[in-house]
């Protein structure tokens, strides 16, 4: 069930959302516990396959430490001693090394990205499911394309990050402690003297990092700015093309496209200078191992075997160097991307069920509102003290001139919104003292632009209960006016939608959002102007299967067409507002004010 169907589709930004909404407004830390701390919850599930990850990974660093030794030892014994049995010995010990580092190499890569892929959709998941729930005045204030790159990019470094990152983190870090350990261990002044080397590779590193977070850091605020316009022009396809727009949204695009791309070049181009400049220490500590080694070797104070290993050693040493600088960038955009979503999981529906929330009885249909005031925004008042009054079974019009407030109040029956001041009663409990869910389950809303998803056209029906059989499927769009429409398709109703019922007539789209609020069978139904912009016959079809639709529960319907309304128990008249005229079509008309006025118009252009 549900409050049966969304309304107005999708919300970009509106018109050419300002930068400024693309910014990071995040701490930046490189590392913060607490982001950490509270994204390792999600690796909590998978904690045995993470201890094995962990023991691989010890494994391939102890072996890794390990083989450059056996050479040495190969060397310095049974090589210059010409000891082929203990040569074959060593050979055998190391052919074993091999096979184990190749299994626990491999084993430790299946178990991260094993465990990665699964935070990655646990993540997403938590996110979708909390999206949904955050209030309408969260998605009206929230750039679509900026909330995808939160599901999807920022999740991304953030698995990135916990699958990857920490193992790697902690492995380099040993394998470079183990390297200098066993160096020292093998010979304490060569071992020194190659590590001169160290103080530079550490300046190179702090520079690259203190450029790289800028770097990053811009590209991943140029990446939301690319995928919101993206989102923004698809969403905003036909009136581009309509108005030939196509070039300018195009320039502003490619304007966006190269703005990501210069950033996403610096940021690389950082990585060209820096990786480089740790290849070329790496030279150079090999050049000093050689040299001194060298001459080592010659004065007898070092075996050959043991500047073998040192070289062996060197050319390790480097990799995870390069490795630790590069998870560093990646830390960076993992912090403020868990910085980011956690804000967003942390983010509080505006609407909150209280802790003592009651679920709603089933409801008769009483709906009252008492001085109730309401503005979007807290300083804007768009409703003043509106009091009305609907009893059981009632069918009540709002009509008045545009932007008045007729939605504004539908949006507070179903507490899409919370008032500013009064109540707003549903059988005498307030709205906000029952959970949300059990009162939209008796509700459903039939909105001017109603949304249909993609799947079928049953599915869209049964969208209203998703229990439905598809007999009571079909009933519903006979009562709708629309199973003939349907019965005609090759495929009935398994017909593919579109997204967006992109495929569908207008009037098509209103008669199956007919269907869906019929087959939900509410009690308290809101009626968005269901009968604008659609030719007479389907207006004469939809007002049929209104109807129906509105007999036997209570109705908000609003409307700008007044014949639609005529025979309503109660018409208010909204204006900047306020209800300015309340009654029946004969009373409000023998007033003579705004109703009067509003119908003579329309009477006079249907005689035109
Ligand atoms: C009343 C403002 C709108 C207008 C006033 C829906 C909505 C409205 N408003 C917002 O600031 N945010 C919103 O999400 O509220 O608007 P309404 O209730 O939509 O008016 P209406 O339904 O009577 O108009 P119409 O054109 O549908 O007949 O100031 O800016
Ligand atoms: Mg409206």
């Amino acid at each position: 069930m549900g409050f049966s169907i969304g309304s107005a589709g999708v919300r970009t930004g509106g018109p050419r959302g300002n930068l400024e909404s693309y910014a990071d407004k995040v701490d930046g830390k490189s590392f913060n516990l607490k982001v950490f701390k509270y994204l390792l919850v999600f690796v909590k599930p998978y904690t045995l396959r993470m201890v094995g990850a962990f023991i691989a990974m010890l494994v391939t660093t102890g072996l890794t430490l390990l083989s450059p030794f056996l050479v040495k030892v190969a060397i310095d014994g049974p090589i210059i001693e010409g000891d082929i049995e203990g040569l074959n010995e060593i050979a055998l010990v190391m052919l074993l090394a091999f096979v184990v580092l190749y299994l626990s190499s491999m084993t430790q890569r299946y178990l991260l990205s094993w465990v990665g892929q699964k935070v990655l959709s646990d993540l997403r998941s938590k996110l979708f499911s909390h999206l949904q729930k955050l209030p309408l005045s969260y998605h009206d204030t929230h750039i679509i394309g900026v909330t995808i790159s939160r599901v999807i990019s920022d999740v991304g470094v953030i698995n990135q990050l916990l699958s990857q990152g920490l193992i790697t983190l902690i492995g380099d870090s040993i394998l470079l402690t183990g390297i200098i350990l066993v160096m020292l261990s093998l010979n304490a002044q060569l071992a020194v003297v190659t590590f001169a080397i160290i103080p530079v590779i550490v300046i190179a590193t702090m520079i690259f990092a203190k450029y790289a977070k800028t770097a990053f850091r811009n590209t991943r605020a140029k990446n939301a700015h690319l995928i919101g316009d993206l989102a923004e022009n698809l969403t905003g396809i036909r009136v581009i093309q309509a108005f030939a727009n196509e070039g300018s949204t195009s320039e502003r695009f490619d304007e966006v496209n190269a703005a990501n791309r210069d950033a996403n070049i610096e940021a690389i181009s950082l990585s060209f200078i820096f990786l480089p400049t740790v290849e070329f220490l790496s030279m150079v500590a090999t050049g000093i191992v050689l040299l001194f080694g060298g001459i080592s070797v010659a004065n007898g104070t070092i075996s050959l075997g043991t500047v073998i290993a040192f070289l062996a050693y060197v050319n390790r040493f480097f990799l995870p160097v390069q490795e630790l600088s590069q998870l560093y960038a990646t830390m960076q955009t993992a912090m403020a991307g868990g910085e980011r979503v956690i804000n967003l999981l942390n983010t509080e529906p505006a609407v909150n069920d209280k802790p003592d929330a009651i679920d709603m009885p089933t409801i008769t249909g009483h709906i009252k509102f008492k001085n109730v005031s309401f503005g979007y925004k807290d300083h804007v008042k768009v409703l003043h003290n509106i009091n009305v009054d609907i009893a059981p079974g009632q069918m009540v019009a709002l009509v008045g001139p545009t932007g008045a407030g007729k939605t504004s109040i539908a949006n507070l029956i179903a507490r899409f919104y919370d008032v500013t001041d009064g109540t707003v009663y549903i059988d005498d409990i307030d709205v906000r003292d029952v959970k949300q869910i059990s009162m939209r389950q008796q509700m459903g809303l039939v909105s001017q632009d109603p949304f249909i998803f993609s799947g079928t056209i049953a599915d869209n029906i049964r969208f209203g209960r998703p229990s439905a059989s598809i007999d009571e499927v079909v009933r519903a769009a006979e009562l709708a006016n629309v199973h003939s429409f349907v019965d005609k398709l090759p495929d009935s109703y398994n017909a593919e939608i579109l997204e967006d019922g992109a495929n569908l007539s207008v009037g098509q789209r209103q008669l199956i959002s007919i269907a869906r609020a019929i087959l939900a069978d509410p009690r308290i139904l809101v009626m968005d102007e269901a009968t604008s912009s659609v030719d007479m016959v389907t207006e004469s079809l939809i007002q049929d299967a209104l109807k129906k639709l509105l007999a036997n529960r209570t109705s908000i319907v609003i409307a700008h067409r007044l014949s639609t309304i005529v025979n309503a128990d109660q018409i208010c008249v909204v204006q900047a507002g306020k209800i300015i005229e309340q009654g029946t079509h004969t009373e409000l008309i023998s007033q003579r004010g705004l109703y009067h006025e509003l119908h003579d118009r329309q009477f006079v252009e249907l005689v035109d």
